[in-house]
């Protein structure tokens, strides 16, 4: 475990090439029940330039009206698909803390995605930490402090890698600047997968 400061922990590869392949293919399953949608931005009506979808009790949706969380799949209506029981395991044994996660956010990253730095902050309670796991392509993770113009930092996220952002980190600004192609084979279509597991409510 890498402490890169107070409350941001990075776990390289806790999850090895076989548990990588084993939660891709439970990924493919689960987004053939809740397909990837491309959200729009608050306001704007500005497309989001990765895709998302969501498991768990509740899923995190953007769209004209604002950010929330709802029990319900904002295109098919359908209720998420369950949390898989590895990533349950993941949160047991490296989030340190007691509640269970209740969301579970899947963003694809292709090569031109990115993500403008944000806060995550829809949540009832910030004493729980938010883990997110790489999988697929690389990319640069930019993550700075409260406010957007704190100085900030870049941090290379690769294929396996945990980050967990809790405590004094876990309102701290961060987004991803870019994907670097063809730096993983696991994924087919190429890109990246992130999941950001949570307690929404
Ligand atoms: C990403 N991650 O890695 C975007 N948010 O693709 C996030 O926005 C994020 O990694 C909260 C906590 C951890 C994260
Ligand atoms: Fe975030």
């Amino acid at each position: 475990m890498l402490l890169l400061k107070p409350g941001l922990r990075l776990y390289k590869t806790a999850l090895d090439r076989a548990a990588q392949e084993a939660l891709r293919d439970e990924l493919r399953g689960l987004l053939r029940e809740a397909p990837l949608f491309r959200p729009a931005m608050p306001r704007s009506g500005k497309p989001f330039s990765v895709r998302m979808s969501n498991c768990g009790p509740f899923g995190w949706v953007s769209d004209l009206s604002g950010y929330r969380y709802q029990a319900r799949h904002p295109e098919t209506g359908r209720p998420w698909p369950a949390m898989p029981g590895s990533l349950l395991a993941l949160w047991r044994a490296l989030a340190e803390c007691d509640l269970a996660p209740d969301a579970c956010l899947i963003n694809f990253y292709d090569e031109q995605s990115r993500m403008g730095p944000h806060q995550d902050r829809d949540e009832a309670d910030f004493s729980a930490p938010i883990l997110s796991v790489s999988l697929g392509d690389s990319c640069l993770f930019r993550h700075g402090g409260d406010s957007r113009r704190d100085p900030s930092a870049s941090l290379r996220l690769d294929s396996g890698d945990v980050l967990v952002f809790g405590g004094p980190a876990r309102l701290m600004f961060h987004g991803v600047d870019r994907i670097l192609p063809k730096s993983s084979t696991l994924l087919d279509p190429p890109g990246r997968i992130n999941l950001t597991l949570r307690r929404a409510k």
